[in-house]
């Protein structure tokens, strides 16, 4: 049986289980839940199912190392905390506890512009951690520009821009478990800030997103002219929006459906990769979210030409869990996997894990 306090728990499945007994049922809805009827949400999963693995047999494998860098800053792994919203609803320390974690693990990590903590809380629980900050525009670019400089000088390494936000999806899941965007949870970076729109507002025949004028391509202009930090743009999944990112300045780009919950019936990011990859691999970095949940998975997406791939919900089942200790244990959980993975496939670093490793899988309909 799982237990708080890291040693005790089993794997992944485990932990969800723990996390979902733990949780308060609202949250766990949120957390849990995608939009729509959740095909995205099945679809990110079932997208690795069409990909097998090529191992090699006897290749060097007596040290397997799977460090790697981001935009230029070493980390111990091929995978990141996701940027994900509201950590202290699933427990006290919120964000500081999954900062630490990821900081003493050596693992990147995203915050969102709608946690519980403020970065500069995050940013002194973690001086030396790696760690990126995820923006969704302000109505008013000047309120997005004073988050920037606020992560600039709480030592944020680049600004994460999420993009397949401008309005919320239907959420059943979420509606029914009765969490809802309406500033009762505690906003750790200012109560200034502007939410999401629930959703369109009538206008007579029409409807409007509110601060959807925000979200044009122009903001990666905008953004460039006021920080230094690179800019990473989240939630692509056409090659035609990955090669206008960085015909825009955006050193990387996250091919991502949200985790399931925006757009229902948007492919799976793994689905979209290898376009996107062929697109713009060789002028940014490319990165995948988006149901990973082992090592395998993660061989799959370097094999298809990530360079890395986030982790959204596991990351809360293990703060659920366990807090600080939970978020560890999931992240070594997968690490372990991943070195596992790697010496069974026969390659013992990352930058060996290319396309030879993966093929399509034999048809199973
Ligand atoms: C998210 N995600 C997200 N993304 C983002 O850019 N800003 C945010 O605030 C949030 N918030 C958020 C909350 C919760 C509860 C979840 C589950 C997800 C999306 C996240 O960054 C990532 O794209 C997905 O979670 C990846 O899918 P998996 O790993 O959850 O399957
Ligand atoms: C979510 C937002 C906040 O997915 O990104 O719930």
């Amino acid at each position: 049986m799982a237990s708080a306090g890291g040693a005790g728990f089993g794997g992944l499945a485990d932990l969800e289980a723990a996390a979902g007994r733990k949780a308060n049922p609202a949250a766990w809805a949120y957390v849990q839940g995608g939009a729509g009827d959740e095909s995205s949400l099945r679809a990110n999963r079932r997208a690795f199912d069409r990909w097998t693995l090529r191992p090699r047999a006897l290749a060097d494998i007596a040290v397997i190392d799977p460090t790697t860098s981001l935009l230029g800053t070493s980390v111990t792994a091929p995978f990141y905390v996701a940027p994900t919203a509201y950590h202290g609803e699933l427990d006290r320390a919120g964000e500081v506890g999954t900062a630490r974690a990821a900081a003493a693990a050596g693992v990147l990590a995203m915050f969102s512009t709608l946690s519980t903590r403020s970065l500069e809380e995050i940013g002194a629980a973690v001086p030396r951690g790696p760690r990126w900050f995820q923006i969704y525009l302000q109505p008013d670019f000047r309120a997005t520009r004073r988050l920037v400089e606020r992560a600039e000088a709480a030592g944020f390494g680049a600004l994460v821009l999420t993009v397949d936000l401008p309005v919320l999806a239907n959420r059943d899941r979420q509606a029914e478990g009765g969490f809802a965007f309406d500033g009762t949870t505690p906003m750790g970076n200012g109560p200034d800030l502007v939410l999401p729109p629930r959703g369109p507002v009538r206008d007579g025949l029409l409807f409007r997103i509110p601060g959807a004028e925000a979200y044009t391509w122009r903001v990666l202009d905008d953004l460039r002219s006021i920080t230094r930090l690179p800019v990473v743009v989240k939630g692509i999944l056409t090659d035609e929006d990955a090669r206008r990112s960085v015909d825009c300045g955006a050193r990387a780009v996250v091919v991502s459906n949200h985790g399931g919950r925006q757009l229902d019936g948007a492919p799976a990011g793994l689905d979209v990769l290898p376009e996107v990859v062929a697109e713009v691999g060789s002028r940014a970095e490319v990165y995948l979210d988006g149901g990973v949940r082992r090592g395998r998975d993660i061989l799959i997406a370097l094999g298809l030409g990530a360079r890395a791939v986030g982790l959204g919900r596991p990351i809360l089942w293990g703060l659920a869990a366990g807090g600080e200790a939970g978020v560890s244990r999931v992240i070594e959980l997968l690490r372990m996997e991943l070195a596992t993975v790697m010496a069974l496939s026969g390659r013992a670093r990352v930058d060996a894990i290319d396309r030879t490793l993966v093929a399509a899988a034999p048809s199973t309909e």
